[in-house]
């Protein structure tokens, strides 16, 4: 891949051609190989990146369905959030649900001139009045941060008023070089503002809360079955169908079971700091991956009963499993992927693949950081720059009226144990040898990627969706599953292997070829002093 990455580069004017050269990589999984990732973008790529609101608006409290989310900006920061990621929720019949709802301050020019305070607590108390929620959460947009609204007051100020739980985020889009910012800024608000508010024991034998599942097209219902089999207390999800009570609650679980470690593992990191709740890396993608994971949270807890439940379900799901893989895997073994996605699932997904037989010939995140894929031993070595800097480490300490003394003297028996905790690999090591990682992907990069390895598959997005299929290539979207799904745990991975199987297999995307292939209406050249 070494020519492949040359003649991708050598598109590019030379300064542009230096930076990008270290984010892509060919990969060794024997060896220490550094990728650059988490930095700008630069000006005039076409990145498929989202922005630092995205992140905290629609992934973390997206899916949280008793808290009404107020946009803070321009009415279409707010609109092309609606709806558009893919998380379910099961409210019942009578539960509180706003996520269906789309709330914004929508401001105008003269708010902008004048400033949005009074807007923005007008909008909050008129919420408060039609709906009685449980909680308010404000997000801010560019213009908020620009203008210098400050929507931290307005929630105080409001808190107080309608006396019930109400705070802002200062995760304006240009805050960070992606969603990953908002995500932290995220994590960091749920943290100071509600974990820790409910100290009422959630009650059951074995407590866990699963950080960093969102359920996308009904992930989490899948595994809450699991759960609720195995006799475990899901004390909550971060955020997969999830509302605040259960984030009031969190503290008292007794492990943390960690999926998207790039998007939560701030969370992770301060319940053990504050409360001495251990954490460890699941992955519920791939019917293997998803054994793995329910043994490890098994084992942790040392119960005979509980061990023998989990490999009792792991039996029985595994028999559809296999009868599914040796079903599709003569059509499918040997076909070749790549993917892109945001922080996790371009690694994830690899497990999926690989039991039908097909391979990951290239990955790489929208936003990962080099731990999520070089694994959590570079923390100390990744340089702080003045983006990163830019947001806010909170400073945790022990919360000694609820500090468990319990769970960390059974962190260290199980670690003379050989049990892992805190431990993520990252996506590289994992990887075949000679595959090509690349951080953040250009459009022009996956063109190239395409005519050199003829992929039968690529996973990505809805903004790559449209252009890969017009390049003959059947796309699945990795974030919304096009509407598909659920592909976690041993139902999901049925799913997913069927739906591989019809898509790799079928011939359609070849039949029709796009027009701009006979006759491009547009041929421009980059000069190389563009940047
Ligand atoms: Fe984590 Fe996610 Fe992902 Fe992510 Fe996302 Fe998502 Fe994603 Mo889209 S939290 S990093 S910010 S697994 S929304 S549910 S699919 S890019 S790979
Ligand atoms: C986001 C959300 C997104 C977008 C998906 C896509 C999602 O990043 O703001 O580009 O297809 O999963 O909905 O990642």
């Amino acid at each position: 891949s070494s020519d492949l990455i040359e003649e991708i580069l050598n598109k590019y004017p030379s300064k542009v051609a230096k930076k990008r050269a270290k984010s892509l990589v060919t990969n060794d999984p024997e060896i220490d190989q550094e990728i650059q990732s988490n930095i700008r973008t630069i000006p005039g790529i076409i990145t498929q990146r989202g922005c630092c609101y995205a992140g905290c608006k629609g992934v973390i409290l997206g899916p949280t369905r008793d808290i009404i989310n107020i946009v803070h900006g321009p009415i279409g920061c707010s609109f092309y959030a609606w709806l558009t990621r893919r998380n379910q929720t099961d409210a019942g019949p009578d539960g509180e649900n706003y996520m269906n709802y789309c709330f914004s301050t929508d401001m105008q020019d003269t708010n902008i001139v004048f400033g949005g305070e009074k807007k923005l607590e007008e909008a909050i108390r008129e919420a408060y009045e039609i709906f009685k929620p449980h909680s308010i959460g404000v997000f801010s947009t560019c213009p908020i941060g620009l203008i210098g609204d400050d929507v931290h007051a307005v929630s105080r100020k409001m808190k107080e008023e309608l006396d019930i739980n109400i705070f802002g985020f200062s995760c304006e889009g240009y805050k960070g070089v992606s969603q990953s910012a908002g995500h932290h800024i995220a994590n960091n608000g749920i943290f100071k503002h509600v974990v820790g508010l409910n100290n009422t024991d959630p009650g059951g034998k074995f407590k866990l809360n699963l950080l960093g599942e969102y359920n996308i097209g009904g992930d989490s219902f899948v595994l809450e079955k699991y759960f609720e089999e195995m006799g475990i207390t899901l004390v909550s999800t971060f955020s997969g169908n999830s509302t605040m009570s259960q984030f009031e609650n969190a503290h008292m679980a007794d492990l943390n079971a960690v999926m998207c470690h790039r998007s939560i593992n701030y969370i992770a990191e301060m319940l053990e700091k504050k409360h001495g709740i251990p954490w460890i890396k699941i992955n519920f993608i791939g019917a293997d991956a998803t054994a793995k994971s329910l043994r490890k949270i098994a084992k942790y807890f040392e119960d005979e009963e509980l061990m023998a439940k989990t490999e009792e379900i792991i039996a029985r799901e595994m028999l559809e499993v296999q009868a599914t893989i040796e079903d599709v895997k003569s059509r499918t073994e040997g076909k070749l992927c790549m993917m892109y996605v945001g922080g996790s699932r371009a690694h994830h997904y690899q497990e999926l693949f690989g039991e039908i037989g097909m391979r990951t010939i290239s990955a790489g995140y929208e936003f990962g950081h080099r731990d999520d894929y070089e694994g959590r031993k570079v923390l100390d070595s990744i340089k702080i720059d003045a983006d990163s800097r830019n947001i806010e480490e909170l400073d945790i300490v022990k919360d000694e009226a609820n500090w468990r003394d319990d769970l960390v003297a059974k962190k260290t028996s199980l670690e003379d144990k050989g049990y892992g905790f805190s431990e993520y690999e990252g996506m590289m090591p994992d990887m075949e040898k000679n595959s090509l990682v690349i951080d953040d992907i250009s459009h022009w990069e996956t063109e190239k990627l395409i005519e050199y390895y003829k992929p039968d598959i690529i996973g990505a997005g809805i903004k790559e969706k449209y252009v890969i299929q017009k390049y003959g290539v059947p796309l699945k979207q990795l974030h919304s599953y096009d509407y598909g799904g659920p592909y976690a745990g041993f139902k999901g991975a049925v799913n997913f292997y069927n739906d591989i199987d019809k898509m790799v297999n079928t011939k359609i995307w070849g039949l029709i070829p796009p027009p701009w292939k006979n006759e491009p209406e547009l041929v421009a050249k980059m000069a190389d002093t563009a940047y």
